[in-house]
């Protein structure tokens, strides 16, 4: 019954290079040097990224994971079954199956903007749901989805459940954040439910050592983006001239991750000419982490009511349960 291929909605690549390229052009040109997190995924990106799950020092994913299955029966209860799961972000291969397990969906619609990643993560989930509709959906999901008109006749009356592991929110600056959740809101539907993954704040050498692993997984990571600038957009930024840190920022709660430049520097992508002074960065990821009060502000800002939390004995991560707000009283 899965349908992975023939669903696929494609989102025309030359506009994503466009806007990779506009942004990365803009962000540049700014006095402080930034450039948006999401433009480190591209396949080598990607592989990167599941790397760093598997770090000693980058505690989020398995932390994520022991809550997801040690409140299996709790989530299961809450959710209830039959509902559409919609995940924003290609499923993980370890997390996504505790969720479809638990709350036995009509359908399983995940969003992703990288259309191989996520052809990659709906094959085993096909393998092993044979009887569940995967209708994968190659899309930007910080903009609102008709997902209607993907799902099989019928079950467009479906009440859906948002999945939204990994503290991904948490790469938002809290604006965006809440418009995300607001879109998110709009795609799923009066009646919905969203369960969203979310980084607690704890002591400054955790986070540091977490985004600034041993065996320089995370370096290489974020160097990633200096060379995929070079590969996509005609760039000529010094590799080996650029220096990855991770710090905590503690006025804004969250790491961020910066490129920095280990001499004066000038570059070119696509023809324009930068230059960076010694120890010049480029901002190029933040990492908000939570506490309850925060973490709630933030579901309600965006017009999701939290309705049950679930933590790790250490209070490392939680999971929240949060349920669609109406109109009124999320205006
Ligand atoms: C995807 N996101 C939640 C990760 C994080 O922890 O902020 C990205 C990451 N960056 C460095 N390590 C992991």
């Amino acid at each position: 019954m899965a349908t992975a291929a023939s669903c696929l909605s494609e989102v025309p690549r030359d506009a994503l290079q466009a806007q990779f390229r506009a942004e990365v052009l803009q962000g540049l040109s700014q006095t402080r040097k930034a450039i948006p997190a999401r433009w480190f995924y591209d396949r080598r990106g990607s592989e990167l990224f599941e790397e760093i799950t598997r770090l000693d020092e980058y505690y989020p994913t398995r932390t994520e994971i022991g809550i997801l299955t040690d409140r299996q029966d709790e989530i299961a209860r809450a959710v209830g079954s039959g509902r559409v799961i919609v995940e924003f972000g290609a499923g993980s291969a370890t997390k996504t199956p505790l969720l479809l397990d638990a709350a036995a969906p009509s359908a399983y619609v995940p969003i992703d903007i990288s259309g191989d990643f996520l052809r990659d993560a709906c094959a085993p989930l096909e393998d092993c749901y044979p009887e569940l509709p995967i209708v994968p959906a190659e899309a930007d999901f910080m903009q609102p989805i008709a997902i209607d008109a993907l799902l099989p006749e019928g079950m467009e009356c479906e009440r859906r459940l948002g999945f939204f592991p990994g503290s991904t929110i948490g790469n938002m600056e809290p604006r965006a954040a809440i418009d995300l959740l607001r879109s998110m809101r709009e795609t799923l539907g009066p009646g919905s439910l969203l369960l969203i993954g979310m980084d607690r704040v704890k002591p400054r050498p955790v986070l540091e050592a977490a985004y600034d692993d041993a065996r320089g997984v995370t370096a290489a990571f974020n160097l990633n983006l200096a060379a995929r600038i070079n590969r996509e957009l005609d760039g000529s930024l010094p590799l080996d001239a650029l220096r990855h840190r991770a710090v905590w920022n503690d006025r804004h709660a969250r790491i961020e991750m910066h490129l920095v430049a280990q001499r004066d520097m000038g570059f070119e992508v696509c023809g324009r000419r930068f230059d960076m002074d010694e120890g010049e960065t480029i901002h190029t990821e933040n990492s908000h982490k939570y506490d309850m009060r925060s973490a709630s502000t933030l579901l309600l800002g965006g017009g999701w009511e939290p309705l049950s939390t679930w933590c790790d004995a250490d209070d490392r991560f939680m999971v929240v349960l949060a349920r669609a707000m109406s109109d009124e009283l999320s205006a």
